[in-house]
């Protein structure tokens, strides 16, 4: 098995949730091999910095003299670096082994405790950058690269600007600290601006998400991603960190790198994001309580199409199924738009006659859950499939309409008593996730 290498040139943090410990994680998280070499200790928690630890030059040079002898670095990253002492061997290093980092300019933590000195910045700029293949920079360190003050959305891309003339071939500012339910960051290379806009997640001040991130591009650039689509990955993959964040001390969130992470598809418009994560909590709920015995043999699909939607791709659903383990349900896939061929026909041809009906899933078919379905005051329609006429191209979309027609309005459970090979099945149907799920929690009387 081959790994891409990518280092990490960056400070410990005790509390793992920043630095060095938050670089390997993202370098694991994508399947690449981290290497480090460590230029400040720092005593941490998640509430303070206490202390930091220079590590004197020589050891690092040591270290990352030792790297290059043996690894072949695919992408290098850099996080604190303290002192115009430190950046001076890091650059020394780099420029004689031909490799331009991506630099997240580390200057305060997340708790406000200063994570650099005063030489630090003047060296940053005149020696470190002009190397630079990436800067990664928050708002108050691009105001301090740029020498401007970023209030609005505006500023950010006067900053790009101006921080780009230091000489990186990429300009990342994030728009983290500007106001707004979106967050926008920007990306520049000297032609063209690119923009890459998400949520902003409410509550959270995640720590170590500034690390995260830059190592994250780092290790998608190491397995060849091209600079744009990684820093979209990247932030797509942070994001779902940061939202599935968790406290594992006092004070601050850190990320979760679990690898089982729901990403967000790329953001087209704030609609499909909205409905990518209804779907994605409702799907996580659902596997939660769901009993085994209403997971069909071919699995389950959950669907939720955008408003107005009239194609597979609108419709987000599972890449994948959920499946039967171990008497539980188990998501195994991914939450994605066109993923889903039945169920995402089943939800078109029903919005063909009323588009409030914007989600379905299938389970498993009884006599009993009809019969429980009828009792709880739900209207059943049904379709047979010897009744289907030839060379119809989707069997679903037909006994769907035909279901829909015979039963004059499109009812909550949709079923049929199946065929050779076809497994029979019942479909919920529902406006949005929540409400399908509250349609199983009372079928499964949960
Ligand atoms: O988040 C920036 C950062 C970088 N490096 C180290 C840190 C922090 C934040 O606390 O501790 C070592």
């Amino acid at each position: 098995m081959e790994k891409k290498v990518a280092l990490s040139i960056a400070g410990s943090d005790s509390s793992a949730g920043a630095g060095i410990q938050a670089d390997l994680k993202a370098f694991s998280y994508l399947g690449v091999h981290g290497v480090t070499a460590i230029t400040c200790v720092t005593a941490q928690n998640t509430q303070q910095v206490r202390s930091i630890f220079k590590v004197p030059v020589d050891v690092i040079e040591e270290q990352i003299e030792s790297l290059f002898d043996d690894f072949v670095i695919a992408a290098v990253k850099t996080g604190m670096l303290y002192d115009k002492e430190i950046i001076r061997v890091v650059t020394r290093q780099l420029k004689s082994h031909h490799l331009k980092p991506v630099v997240d300019p580390v200057m305060v933590a997340t708790s406000g405790d200063a994570l650099s000195n005063q030489s630090f910045l003047v060296s940053l700029k005149k020696e470190l950058l002009p190397q630079a293949f990436m800067v990664t920079a928050n708002v108050p360190e691009a105001c301090a690269l740029a020498n401007l003050n970023i209030t609005k959305q505006k500023d950010l891309e006067k900053a790009v600007k101006v921080i780009f003339e230091l000489g990186p071939e990429y300009v990342l500012v994030k728009g983290g600290h500007l106001h707004g339910k979106l967050v926008t960051d920007v990306l520049y290379d000297g032609k063209q601006f690119h923009h890459f806009i998400l949520p902003r997640i409410p509550q959270r001040k995640a720590h170590g998400s500034g690390c995260t991130l830059s190592a994250l591009i780092t290790g998608l650039l190491a397995v060849g991603e091209p600079p744009v689509t990684a820093v979209h990955k990247a932030k797509s993959i942070v994001w779902s960190m940061i939202n599935e964040g968790y406290i594992p001390g006092k004070g601050a969130d850190v990320l979760n790198h679990c690898s089982a992470l729901q990403i967000p598809p790329f953001l087209q418009h704030n609609e499909e994001f909205d409905v990518w994560l209804q779907l994605k909590t409702a799907v996580e709920t659902l596997v939660c309580f769901l009993p085994s015995q209403f997971i069909p043999e071919v699995g389950m699909n959950f669907v939720y199409a955008t408003p107005n939607a009239t194609t597979r791709d609108e419709v987000c659903g599972i890449e994948g199924r959920i499946t039967r383990y171990k008497d539980r349900a188990l998501l195994c896939g991914t939450l994605e738009f066109g993923a889903s061929k039945h169920v995402a026909s089943i939800v078109l041809a029903a919005m063909s006659f009323d588009l409030t009906n914007r989600s379905a899933l299938n389970i498993r078919s009884a006599q009993k859950t009809l019969q429980l379905c009828k009792n709880l005051g739900f209207s059943l329609g049904s379709f047979d499939r010897k009744d289907e006429p030839l060379h119809v191209s989707s069997t679903m979309e037909w006994g769907t309409k035909q279901a829909i027609t015979t039963a004059g309005y499109v009812p909550n459970i949709i079923y049929d008593t199946g065929a050779v090979g076809k497994e029979p099945m019942i479909r919920v149907l529902g406006k949005n996730p929540q409400d399908v799920l509250a349609k199983i929690k009372k079928i499964a009387n949960v």
